[in-house]
């Protein structure tokens, strides 16, 4: 942990302004207290075009593109630093999850935007980052990691095709952005921890070290519909008992394959017909599991699959698995933390190198651009819920170290 010394310097970002964007985003899609704003939803929509109000009052040249990334770009400079995060946010969510990294960047363009010598500042707020329709979609996009096939194919937990809500979000037939390695000589997002660490150890900035790897599978469970009352226990088919047969299998497997750092999770399970008298003819989860390390996220994965094909059949049940999301884990740039840690102590905010048990944006941009991220504190470590919060000093402060770390990256005209 890195000791921290001295007040924030002169001329610094206007952190009411800040708070009051925050605000304002907040205003897109929240109900009743949680937060609705999911990807080409009319309210991410909405947003999206308040922010290219914003991005084009800088002076940036604004963009829309085909999966809903909103990117600004400094029309005087030919290489930039990429600042942003996400506005879509997951269902039911929390206000600050991807807004605080778009906000940051905004409020920092305003700022720094004639701080840099040759060096620019792009904006952007990457669609569907929430997986609505694929993990980090907008982002996985940008680095050219998305076919038209792989978004042929994309389908939203409630079976809309992703064809479809980008048909009625107006996006159909445009082009998509690309990075430009050539242009961005770094990218940066600041987002909440969206877990305890920061807030337990009293520590104000985390800088993380990596981002953790994540996988997704659906679990298919395929039986026969009768009659729950007249049909012998012996002669059922049902999709359902097989589907919680196979998920305390793996949840009982898996533990021993883990590593320390492992996660996984049900957080998707179906059943239909879905009557309470009908033997279910059909069941579904997805399981989505993660690591900072593949070989661990390999076994994993063959363990899963292995316990599919042990299962099918069984019962009269069919059972089958798809691969519903991948992202790899990824190291951030030493050299970009390193400038965070001393943003940090300029501005008197202690700092701590992290992991991230999150997925972000920055993930996808990694292995192609010097990338880092800084993370501010949650309160009580809660995400992905209307609970989800961070305090108004610490919100601030961060902000702080974010601008500041971007002032040194154009001071030096690129990474020192
Ligand atoms: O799921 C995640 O890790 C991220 O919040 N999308
Ligand atoms: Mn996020
Ligand atoms: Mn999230």
């Amino acid at each position: 942990m890195l000791a921290s010394s001295g007040p924030a310097r002169a001329g610094d970002i206007d952190t009411d302004r800040v708070i009051a964007n925050l605000r304002a985003l907040n205003r897109f899609g929240e109900r009743e207290g949680g937060m609705w704003r999911t990807a080409l939803s009319e309210a991410d929509m909405a947003c999206r075009a308040w922010l290219a109000g914003e991005f084009e009052a800088l002076g940036l040249s604004v963009t829309l593109d085909g999966v809903g990334n909103l990117v600004g770009r400094d029309p005087r400079a030919a290489r930039a630093v990429l600042l942003g995060s996400h506005s879509d946010s997951v269902p039911n969510g929390g206000w600050l999850d991807g807004a605080l990294g778009v906000v940051y960047a905004l409020e920092t363009a305003r700022t720094l935007r004639d701080a840099g010598r040759e060096l620019g500042i792009d904006v952007v707020s990457f669609g569907d980052e929430e997986g609505a329709f694929l993990g980090c979609l907008g982002s996985a996009s940008f680095a050219g990691r998305l076919t038209d096939v792989d978004l042929d194919a994309a389908k939203s937990r409630d079976d809309v095709r992703f064809r479809d809500a980008q048909a009625a979000a107006g996006l159909a037939g445009r082009a998509r952005l690309s990075l430009d390695p050539g242009r961005t000589v770094a990218y940066l997002e600041a987002h909440i921890e969206q877990g305890p660490r920061l807030e337990a150890t009293g520590v104000d900035i985390g800088i993380v070290e990596g981002i953790v790897g994540l996988r997704r599978q659906v679990v298919r469970f395929a039986g026969r519909a009768d009659h729950a009352g007249t049909t012998p226990m012996a002669m059922r088919r049902d999709a359902a008992q097989a589907m919680f047969a196979f998920a305390a299998a793996v949840l009982a497997e898996l533990p021993a394959l883990a590593s320390p750092r492992s996660v996984w999770n049900i957080g998707i399970v179906r059943v239909g017909p879905g009557a309470g008298n009908i033997v279910p003819s059909s069941a579904e989860i997805m399981i989505e599991y993660r690591d900072t390390d593949e070989a661990v996220l390999d076994r994993m994965g063959a363990a899963i699959l292995d316990l599919v094909a042990r299962s099918n059949g069984e019962g009269g049940v069919g059972v089958t698995a798809e691969a519903a999301g991948l992202l790899r884990p990824a190291l951030m740039d030493r050299r970009l933390m390193r400038t965070i840690a001393e943003a940090a102590a300029t501005v008197g905010a202690s700092s701590v190198e992290m992991p991230s048990g999150a997925g972000h944006d920055a993930q996808n941009l990694a292995a192609d651009v010097p990338t880092a991220m800084l993370f501010v504190p949650s309160i009580d470590g809660r995400s992905h819920d209307p609970a989800e919060n961070t305090s108004d000093a610490d919100i601030r402060r961060g902000a702080r170290v974010y601008c500041e770390t971007v002032r040194r990256i154009l001071a030096a005209g690129g990474i020192a």
